[in-house]
């Protein structure tokens, strides 16, 4: 019965974690995934997250379903995140939210009604994207195609060449965008060049689809969302899907968002209910218990600051990892340029080495990186930056 099935060999990002788990080398060092690791390459639990969830276990509560559309405190933060707490978009009541298994399930919900509702929209992400973008949107049942973005020659982006190609899209395409810590590049769009994009996607009539898993890590909360709430400004009716994984170490919990900002309040109402029914049919409701530390951390003043400052200081020490990556890798090969450490922001650089190059680095010296050159800064610490800086100067002479 089953021998036609194709065999699935696994995602180019996830399955390097069994790989890495599985290597016995007690010096290797796992660059692979997007996931924060401290100092000392522990997967941190957030202050604000323990005060939390000791509330939440003194004494254990009870476990209702939750509404198919999630907490109304966590939809509320999820819409105060990404538009600002007074934004006149969230006055007028015209912003559906929904809360999502994760980024991912954001990505796919959002893909789903889109596909239901507009099935002859075509989308176009970036290239390169994350991988499972492409998956997402195509397991949604759209044809996907890619937009030029980005420059490995200037390491920077396409921006000319990406500004002829929106012009001549159809109207009605969908655009996934990266408002901050573009993955895998991590390459942005200046405010200006937000501008000029978003404005020519405003007059296309292109459909912006948001997705912004890394707010906090590029500059602050506010500044990442510059691009959402500039194409919210200008009018536009706006897809975002977000994620909590990395912004509260949260990876398991399942912790994201779907909003749609819609014209009228009635459109909201209208998209409100179709999100939900394409969540009543695919998973019921949300789980609780993320639901609720994220509801509780953002609902409280000073737990909502200390969360901020948890986050910026993740940020930092990523910061100062590209500053020594760099610095090892310039002493060791000035004739190179690495200044592209730095002018990459969020978790990834993209650092152009080619898939031999990342599978030695794999096979000779256990250090895992995604195959199309994409490292996870947020990896390395004190205690391994220099093994690896020595290690791509090796593979690199
Ligand atoms: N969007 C982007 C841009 C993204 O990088 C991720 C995860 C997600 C959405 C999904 O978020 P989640 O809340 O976990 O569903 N990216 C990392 C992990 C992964 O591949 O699943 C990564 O790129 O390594």
């Amino acid at each position: 019965m089953f021998q036609h099935i194709e065999f699935y060999p696994g995602d180019p990002i996830l399955g390097l974690m069994d790989k890495y788990k599985a290597d016995p080398r007690s010096h290797k060092v796992n660059l692979g995934v997007g996931v924060y690791y401290d100092d000392d390459g522990n997967l941190p639990v957030l202050e604000c997250v323990k005060t939390v969830e000791t509330r939440l276990a003194n004494p254990p509560q009870p476990r209702p379903y939750l509404p198919m559309d999630g907490l109304e405190g966590y939809r509320k933060a999820c819409q105060h995140l990404l538009l600002g707490r007074d934004h006149p978009a969230l006055q007028q009541n015209r912003v559906a939210t929904v809360a999502s298994l994760g980024g991912s399930g954001a990505l796919r919900v959002g893909a789903d009604f889109i596909h239901q509702w507009f099935p002859k929209a075509k989308v176009y992400v970036s290239d390169p994207t994350w991988g499972n973008h492409i998956s997402i949107f195509a397991g949604a049942g759209f044809e996907v195609h890619t937009y030029p973005y980005y420059d490995a020659e200037t390491i920077g982006i396409k921006f000319d060449e990406l500004k002829t190609f929106l012009q001549q899209l159809d109207a009605g395409s969908v655009i996934l965008l990266h408002p901050c810590c573009h993955n895998p590049t991590g390459i942005d769009p200046t405010h200006s060049q937000w501008d000029e994009l978003l404005d020519i996607i405003k007059t296309r009539q292109l459909i912006p689809f948001m997705d912004i898993a890394y707010q906090g890590f590029g500059d602050d909360m506010d500044t990442d969302a510059y691009a959402i709430r500039r194409a919210v400004d200008l009018g536009m009716t706006v897809f975002i899907s977000n994620s909590f994984s990395k912004s509260l170490s949260l990876y398991g919990e399942r912790v994201g968002g779907l909003s749609v900002v819609c014209q009228t309040e009635e459109e909201a109402r209208l998209v409100q209910s179709q999100l939900k029914f394409t969540i009543r049919r695919m998973y019921s409701n949300p789980p609780s218990h993320g639901g609720h530390v994220v509801s509780n951390i953002m609902n409280d003043e000073s737990l909502f600051q200390q969360w901020q400052q948890e986050v910026y200081a993740m940020r930092d020490r990523i910061r100062s990892m590209r500053q020594q990556l760099q610095a090892v890798l310039s002493e060791k090969i000035p004739d190179r340029d690495f200044s592209y450490f730095t002018k990459q922001r969020g978790m990834f650089s993209f650092t152009g080495l080619t898939p031999a190059q990342v599978n030695r680095l794999q096979t000779e010296f256990g250090i895992y990186m995604v195959e199309n050159g994409r490292m996870c800064i947020a990896g390395l610490n004190q205690g391994n930056v220099d093994y690896v800086a020595n290690a791509m100067a090796e593979i690199l002479q």
